[in-house]
């Protein structure tokens, strides 16, 4: 009796960091109020949204667009440059992507003239909240040492917690 209720309190401790660690993902709207649109500034208006944010893997992106008047295409950085598209567009809009991977990422509308307009984004994406802005590069020991963990750090976590738990009641 007494050691399952001490396995119900650590249970509930590492379900506890796991949901916290969900919860340090951070949404980001692209363009903020602006949202995903011609923007009147040309391509710079994106580009200097992007140097306000901090990007992880794990973060999720919002394009806020009406339906049929714009859409979403991640790119590589020759079609990002060039406009051209190519892949699956995402066509209804707001949408939501979660970042997945590091480095660079590029984003374009495919309507009309809208990316050779600005409506193009490229982003950084960090492996972690505590990296210096704009370098992709691998991630020191101290930088999993945060209270803004990733979720591969957090999986890691979880899943070590959890063994550690059953090593030690079974
Ligand atoms: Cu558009």
């Amino acid at each position: 009796m007494e050691s399952q209720k001490k396995m119900m309190v650590v249970f509930g401790l590492v379900a506890a960091v796991f949901l916290q660690c969900v919860a340090a993902q951070t949404t980001h709207v692209v363009g903020g109020s602006v949202g995903w649109t011609i923007p009147q500034t040309g391509a710079q208006e994106y580009v200097t949204w992007a140097s306000g944010q901090k990007f992880v893997v794990g973060d999720f992106l919002i394009f806020n667009f009406t339906t049929n008047s714009h859409d979403v295409l991640e790119v590589p950085k020759a079609s990002f440059d060039s406009c051209s598209s190519t892949g699956s567009t995402i066509k209804t809009g707001p949408a939501n992507i979660t970042i997945n991977s590091t480095g660079e990422q590029y984003y374009i509308c495919t309507i009309g003239n809208h990316c050779q307009s600005g409506q193009k984004l490229a982003i950084t994406v960090l492996t972690s909240a505590t990296s210096p802005g704009g370098s992709p590069s691998a991630p020191s020991p101290s930088t999993t040492a945060n209270n803004t963990p990733g979720v591969t750090f957090c999986a890691g976590f979880v899943l070590c917690s959890l063994s550690l738990v059953m090593g030690l009641f079974f």
